[in-house]
Order: C-alpha cells, then structure tokens, then sequence
C-alpha cells in the first residue's frame, strides 16, 4: 500500500506557518519517520542526489571586539587565533580560483568584525567584485550592516549574505551580551530589503534543549520569506571559549536538526555546515538523507578545518550526490 506522508505545515499561511509548538511536535516524531517526511520534502522541491558545494575563507581573522561564546576569533577568549590584518584582493582571488578548480560554485568571505566601517567594507567591495568576475556566486559575512551597506555589496555584486540567527531568542542572551538578537534581525532586514538574497541559521551543540532548537528553527522558517540558505552548524568546541566545555550533541539530535530545517524550509538549500571534520561519514549520510544538500567544501571553515576535499569528493561519490 501507497504510504503518504504529510510534507506541508501544519496549515495557515506566511511567517505564522511553523509555530513553535509545531516543530516541538516534529522533533518529537520517531527519528526515521522524521528522517522519511524531511526526505519526501526535499523530493517535492530538490532533484534528489545533488549538493552545492560553498567554500570559506576567512578574509579577516581574529581580533573581534564581540564576545560570542562559541567563537575562536573574539579577542576576549585565549585561543591561540591571531588578530591579523584583512587580506589583500589578489590573495582573495587567488584563493576563490583554486576553489572554483576545484568544482565549488559559491565563495563565502568572513570577516571577524561587529560589523564593517566604512573603511573595511571598501576592500570587500574590490574583493566581491573580483570573486564574481571569476563566475563564481559570492557570498560575505561581515557582522552587522549599517544602513546604505547591503545596497553597496549588492551593487559590487554580491549574491548572498551570511548572518545567523545563532539560536533561539531566549538562548541567545547566556552566549552573546555584546549584541542582540534583535540586531541580528534588522541587519537581516537591512539585506533582505537591498535584494540581497540570505544565507542565515545557526548553531546547535551550545548546551541549549531540544525545545530550544525548535525555538531556533520557528523563528528561521517565520522569516519572511524564509532564507534561501540555512547553515546549520555543530558548535566546534575550541580550547579557550565559554563553551569549550559545552556536553557533546547526540549525533540523533544533529539529524533531527537538520530534517526540521528541511520540512519547515523545503525550498530552501540547507547546509551541512560546521563540525564535519568531528562527525562519522555514516551521520553526514543520515543528514544527506535527512534533506542536507549544501556543504562547506575545502579544507578549511574560517579558523578550525573542515574534512579535505578528496576525502568530501569521495564521500560524495560513495552516496552518489553530485554537484549541483
Ligand atoms: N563576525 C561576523 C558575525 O559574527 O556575524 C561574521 C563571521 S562569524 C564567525 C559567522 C558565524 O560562524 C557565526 O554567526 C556562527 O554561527 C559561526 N561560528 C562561529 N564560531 C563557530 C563555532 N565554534 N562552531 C560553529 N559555528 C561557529
Ligand atoms: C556559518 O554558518 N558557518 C560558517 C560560515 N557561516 C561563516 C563559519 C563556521 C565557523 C566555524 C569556526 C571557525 O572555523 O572559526
Ligand atoms: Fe566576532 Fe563574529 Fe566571532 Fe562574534 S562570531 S566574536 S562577531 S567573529
């Protein structure tokens, strides 16, 4: 018997579609019928058995005022990161071809600042237009924008932006005081409204709960329109941070993560982001399964590593998931 499966909300329309309470219920299902509904999704808007393929690279490391918690590059936390000057355009471009060699399509430029002043933000604008010369789809995260700068990026030629919701609301407090959650969504905004398109998600592993989560991925599916890419990392647990310490994220719960994103986003490419290198082959898999079909590709993210190219290329071939 014809087995059907509920791939659409849980009824109503626009940002009030995915309540909170509602992908509680989701995450609660039994992982396989889960894992099953998020890949009926994803078969509904996506050509199964292909993946995007982004590569980072860190254009200004270290050194950032912030005080985020989970990360290596604020100048607060003893991590051995280096605060380093920004990069010149021709080693930007230079890195971005090597990328496009080897087979990625989009080139993500992250800058470890609060934001840019109008004195960082012009080498970007160099450096976007270069990268795009190149064919390739451009994407930066520069922290938050002041009002005129997602217009400027988006006339250099800029694709996407990256900023992340990080993770729910009332999470977000215990792992950033410098900033709010509701700066995060007006730089959104600010980019959204300057036709930008948006590359936004978050962290999970931070010690929060299941229901938190949830929180993280409601209020991801509530932008409107949802982001067209959602970068669902595993916090890498670098010495020196707050949360160097924080308890290890049962593989299931990474899984489940990323199948709520895929059923509550399913246009959405949803990305296999950060902690790959720390995460078995068979648990990447289950995440394909589970509707992932971006990865961060090449051998770095923007401070810690990423699985090698040749071993993703082979992990790809294995599962027989080609680049899109
Ligand atoms: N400074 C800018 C900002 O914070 O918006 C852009 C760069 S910041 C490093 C980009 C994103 O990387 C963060 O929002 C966070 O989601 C992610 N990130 C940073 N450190 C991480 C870690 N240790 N593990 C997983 N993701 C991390
Ligand atoms: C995102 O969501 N993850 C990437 C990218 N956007 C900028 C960054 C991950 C950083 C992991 C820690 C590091 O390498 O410094
Ligand atoms: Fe700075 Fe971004 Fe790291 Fe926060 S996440 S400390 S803003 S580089």
């Amino acid at each position: 018997m014809q087995q059907t499966v509920n791939v659409s909300g849980p009824g109503g329309s626009g940002a009030a579609r995915w309540s909170r309470a509602s992908v509680e219920q989701l995450f609660d299902e039994p992982l396989l019928d889960l894992v099953y509904r998020a890949q009926s999704a994803h078969r509904q808007h996506f050509a199964p058995g292909k993946v995007q393929l982004s590569t980072l690279l860190s254009i200004k490391t270290g050194g950032c005022p912030e005080d985020c918690g989970y990360c290596p590059q604020s100048a607060r936390y003893d991590t051995g990161v280096a605060d380093e000057p920004t990069l010149d355009t021709a080693v930007v471009v230079e890195a971005a071809r090597r990328a496009r060699e080897a087979g990625a399509t989009r080139f993500c430029m992250g800058a470890a600042w609060r934001g840019p002043k109008a004195r960082d933000l012009e080498p970007v604008l160099a450096m976007v237009r270069a990268v795009k010369a190149l064919g390739l789809e451009t994407c930066a995260t520069l922290g938050l924008l002041r009002e005129g700068q997602a217009e400027q990026l988006r006339d250099a030629g800029l694709d996407y932006y990256n900023h992340n919701l990080d993770t729910a609301p009332e999470v977000y407090g215990r792992i950033v005081a410098t900033r709010s959650y509701a700066d995060r969504l007006d730089t959104l905004d600010r980019v959204r409204r300057a036709g930008l398109r948006v590359c936004c998600g978050g962290i999970v592993g931070m010690g929060e709960a299941r229901a938190e989560r949830a929180g993280l991925i409601a209020a991801l599916a509530s932008l409107d329109p949802p982001p067209e890419s959602v970068p669902i990392n595993a916090l890498v647990r670098v010495d020196g941070t707050p949360l160097s310490g924080a308890p290890e994220l049962d593989w299931s719960e990474f899984v489940r993560t990323i199948a709520c994103a895929r059923i509550t986003m399913p246009a959405s490419h949803v990305r296999l982001s950060a902690g790959r290198r720390e995460m078995p082959e068979a648990v990447q898999a289950l995440c394909f399964l589970a509707g992932a079909n971006s990865i961060f590709y090449g051998d770095r993210l923007l401070t810690t590593g990423n699985p090698d190219a040749h071993e993703d290329r082979a992990l790809l071939a294995k599962l027989g998931i080609a680049p899109e």
